[in-house]
């Protein structure tokens, strides 16, 4: 006889991420629990590289603002079908779990694609300001995970307008200078969360390697278990 209390049982096979849905599963939105996180709603890609991926972020049409307050990004935005920032918790939540890689995908307003994928990619608690640890490029955007100086993001603290955690030269919040909530060091070259234009801007949503700072028609970030680690 099966004495497992349903509730714990419902826990127990509640995917850990979109990695461990069952095989054939659709793209789409799912509940997931990170072990020692909560559930939450993610949207699925199942179909790019293999499928697997939790989607972090996704901007298409700039309906959503990208540029908020800490607690929007400590805890996420958007609709989970369309533009959204998942939540640096559940970024946290997710990553805490083993080794992961991040994939970054992109459209310019030309048709031109590119995606950049980093091997190790992990986000600490609130309490490091969600520390980044981002290494191991590989792709065909090229790596924007730098500053202008060509300092690396990795190691950075995230920052928003409201809170300035970035190491910028001139003193600036560069979450406020380039109107983004961002890893910045003193600023960034990856700026996806900028102003959604078509514009060439320090502020727009540009991701430098790939398109110097034109605004980019679609972005999108996801995470995946790396099992090569
Ligand atoms: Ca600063």
């Amino acid at each position: 006889m099966d004495t497992t209390n349903p509730v714990e049982r419902f826990i127990s096979t509640t995917p850990k991420d979109c990695s461990d849905l069952s095989p054939g599963s659709c793209s789409g939105v799912y509940t997931i629990r990170p072990q020692n996180g909560v559930n939450v709603s993610v949207f699925c890609d199942m179909e790019t590289d293999d499928g697997g991926w939790t989607v972090i972020q996704k901007r298409f049409d700039g309906t959503v603002s990208f540029d908020r307050f800490w607690s929007n990004y400590k805890t996420g935005f958007g609709d989970i079908t369309g533009e959204h920032w998942l939540g640096n918790d559940y970024l946290h939540y997710i990553t805490d779990q083993g080794p992961y890689k991040v994939r970054f995908d992109f459209e310019d307003y030309s048709g031109n694609t590119a995606y950049a994928i980093y091997n190790r990619f992990s986000v600490g608690d609130e309490g490091t300001n969600y520390l980044l640890s981002i290494s191991g490029y590989h792709g065909t955007a090229g790596d924007s995970m730098i500053d202008a100086a060509s300092q690396s993001l990795n190691g950075m603290k995230f920052s928003t307008r409201d809170k300035d955690n970035d190491i910028d030269y001139r003193n600036d919040n560069c979450a406020v200078r380039k109107k983004s909530g961002w890893w910045h060091a003193s600023c960034t070259y990856s700026n996806i969360n900028g102003i959604y234009t078509e514009d060439n801007s320090k502020d727009s949503n540009h991701w430098v390697a790939f398109d110097v700072r034109n605004g980019l028609r679609k972005t999108k970030i996801m995470m995946k278990p790396n099992l090569e680690i």
